[in-house]
């Protein structure tokens, strides 16, 4: 029943899907074609008996309905990505394989203008107390993945939480933000690995600690190739926070036959946090020349942008397109996936790679 036409789906239950390459040209995705990852089933939540408690390190303690939410706080817009970490995992997978983890190709990303309140306006109405250095937020949609299994949750650091593009989110595009991307109300954290935006939010708790819960102190961990990532355990690895500077190709498609002659690439490409995209270079050759894409504007400093170039791919046969982003600190995208690949499969910002046929046969 949540389930989308035109997606690219990874399980059916729990439902997981990616955008379509071709949904990923729109500069804004549309609900319709936005990329769905749970980790459990769909919570059933009533928007009528729907609550967020505030609790913790607060000075007071409170518990909002959705119309106190929307009219006791003002309302805001962010053109926003939310990017998944396993956003290109399939990349990994020709260099060692990752059971058990969705082979996610370039569409477990997507962008949407999200409405809501500040999540800092909420939390300066609470009042924040000494030693508050980590926001939780928590969820009702249980998962049997975790260990042991567990309601969906997570935290970010106070000073992100309070950060003026981070929202409690009602609405995406204009219209009620529908059940499957966390209705009546998610947390948007723009620039952070989705698994941050926690859907279907119904408790926020101000901590001195990062939440304990399995999704951020086990999981979403970068772990060092060698380790079993079945017997890793709370802290182990990296914490993911803000998404790493990647992009894509979207077309041509990976096996697309193409005419001898100038061929459009298009893609897109974006950088987490307080980075911006500077540049896309887009090789026909193997890298040993490049061309500087177009890029066009970025609809908000939190959203992606596209790029288009022209390559001259000349005489028939296979070739491998390559586009590689540079961010806004001079930082470009690491070459090869192999020297990224780890047992989660996770943060795969490798140079995107796309092999055609150039002419009517090879
Ligand atoms: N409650 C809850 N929130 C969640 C998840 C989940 O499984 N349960 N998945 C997270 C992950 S890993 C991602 S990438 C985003 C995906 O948001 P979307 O399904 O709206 O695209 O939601 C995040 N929030
Ligand atoms: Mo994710």
């Amino acid at each position: 029943m949540w389930h989308k036409t035109g997606m690219i789906v990874h399980e059916r239950d729990p439902y997981n899907a990616e955008t379509s390459r071709e949904g990923l040209l729109a500069p804004i995705t549309g609900a319709a074609s936005f990329y769905v990852r749970n980790h459990g089933p769909v919570p059933d939540v009533d928007e009528r008996t729907w609550s967020l408690a505030v609790g913790g390190l607060v000075e007071s303690p409170a518990r909002l309905t959705l119309a106190e939410l929307t009219e006791n706080f003002a309302h805001h817009e962010v053109v926003a990505t939310l990017q998944c970490a396993g956003n290109r995992r399939s990349g990994f997978l020709p260099v060692e394989d990752i059971p058990g983890e969705d082979p996610w190709g370039p569409g477990a990303t997507s962008t949407a203008r999200w409405t809501g309140a500040r999540l800092g306006d909420v939390l300066r109405s609470a009042g924040l107390r000494d030693g508050a250095a980590h926001v939780e937020f928590e969820a009702p949609d249980v998962s049997d993945l975790a260990d042991p299994p567990q309601r969906y949750g997570g935290s970010v650091p106070l000073g992100k939480a309070l950060a003026d593009e981070v929202l409690l989110a009602w609405a995406m595009d204009g219209d009620p933000l529908p059940r499957v991307h966390g209705g009546p109300v998610r947390v948007v954290v723009p620039g952070w690995i989705g698994a941050r935006s926690v859907k279907w939010v119904e408790r926020i708790t101000v901590r001195t600690d990062p939440s304990a819960n399995w999704f951020q102190a086990t999981s979403y961990r970068l772990l060092p190739p060698e380790t079993d990532p079945d017997s890793a355990g709370p802290g182990d690895g990296i914490s993911l926070g803000p998404v790493a500077l990647n992009c894509d190709i979207l077309t041509p498609e990976p096996g697309e036959r193409v005419s001898p002659g100038p061929v459009r690439v298009r893609g897109y490409a974006h950088a987490g946090e307080d980075r911006g995209v500077a540049r896309v270079d887009v090789s026909g050759d193997g890298g040993a020349t490049w061309v500087q894409a177009d890029l066009a504007e970025a609809a908000s400093a939190w959203a992606w942008r596209h790029w288009q170039a022209s390559l001259e791919l000349g005489t028939p046969g296979r070739r491998t397109l390559l586009a590689r982003a540079w961010d806004t600190t001079g930082a470009c995208q690491p070459e090869s996936a192999g020297a990224l690949w780890n047992p989660k499969g996770y943060a795969n910002n490798s140079w995107a790679r796309v092999q055609v046929r150039v002419g009517a046969q090879d």
